[in-house]
């Protein structure tokens, strides 16, 4: 019986996602290195520093401790500079009504999401009261597919993790969901993932019901 819905933030309650290609686009421009879209798909759910060290595999030199870190921010500046133009709008059909359908069944929810920037991402889409446990990139050591976010989560709501579904749009969430031993709703770029025990294009395709019965 699942007790709690653990959401991922970022391509799963709102399209950050692509800001974060955005901005990760524009740094590897300046950097004179290749980077593309199929490149992107491996950030998703990953920490921006592990992100950094995939884009940097198509490199033709090495980079300093501080050179990264620098990258980083600057890639960071970018993203927060576009996550301006968030509002509630932004949020991706079907979340709402989900959200809204779990508490009237006494479902706990959280958010388990590997970004940083998750508080004023809540924020700006005026979500920030909106859930029962906020896990995210500040509170963790390991990003997915470590399973640290999404434990964090269910501890915070004190739901054992059998009884937790992790809804995600990365391949790298769904196998930290079942590293965790939870169940998991695959969406968006990780929906035909066949690890996931349920899989949908985007929240509108997916009942509660079918949620609480897997
Ligand atoms: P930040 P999620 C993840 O968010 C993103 O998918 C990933 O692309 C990003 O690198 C990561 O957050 C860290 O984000 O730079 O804002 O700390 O999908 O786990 O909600
Ligand atoms: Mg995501």
């Amino acid at each position: 019986m699942i007790r709690a819905v653990i959401f991922d933030l970022d391509g799963v309650i709102v399209s950050t996602d692509e800001f974060h290609y955005q901005g990760w686009q524009r740094l590897a421009d300046e950097e004179g290195i290749y980077f593309d879209r199929k490149t992107n798909e491996r950030l998703r759910g990953v920490s921006r520093l592990e992100s950094l060290e995939i884009i940097l595999e198509k490199a033709d030199r090495n980079y300093s401790r501080e050179e990264k870190a620098e990258m980083a921010e600057r890639k960071n500046n970018y993203y927060r500079d576009l996550l301006h133009t968030l509002t509630p709008d932004d949020v991706f059909p079907g979340v709402m009504e989900m959200l809204k359908e779990l508490k009237e069944k006494g479902i706990k929810i959280a958010i388990g999401s590997s970004s940083k920037n998750t508080p004023s991402i809540l924020q700006k889409i005026g979500m920030e009261s909106s859930f029962d446990a906020v896990s995210d990139g500040n509170q963790i050591k390991r990003s997915k597919p470590d399973p640290e976010v999404f434990l964090l989560a269910a501890s915070k709501l004190q739901i054992p993790p059998g009884q937790c579904l992790v809804v995600e749009d990365a391949d790298a969430g769904v196998e930290a969901a079942i590293n965790a031993g939870m169940k998991c709703l695959a969406v968006g770029s990780a929906s035909a993932n066949p690890k996931a025990h349920l899989r949908a294009n985007n929240l509108n395709e997916i009942t509660v019901e079918q949620i609480l019965n897997t």
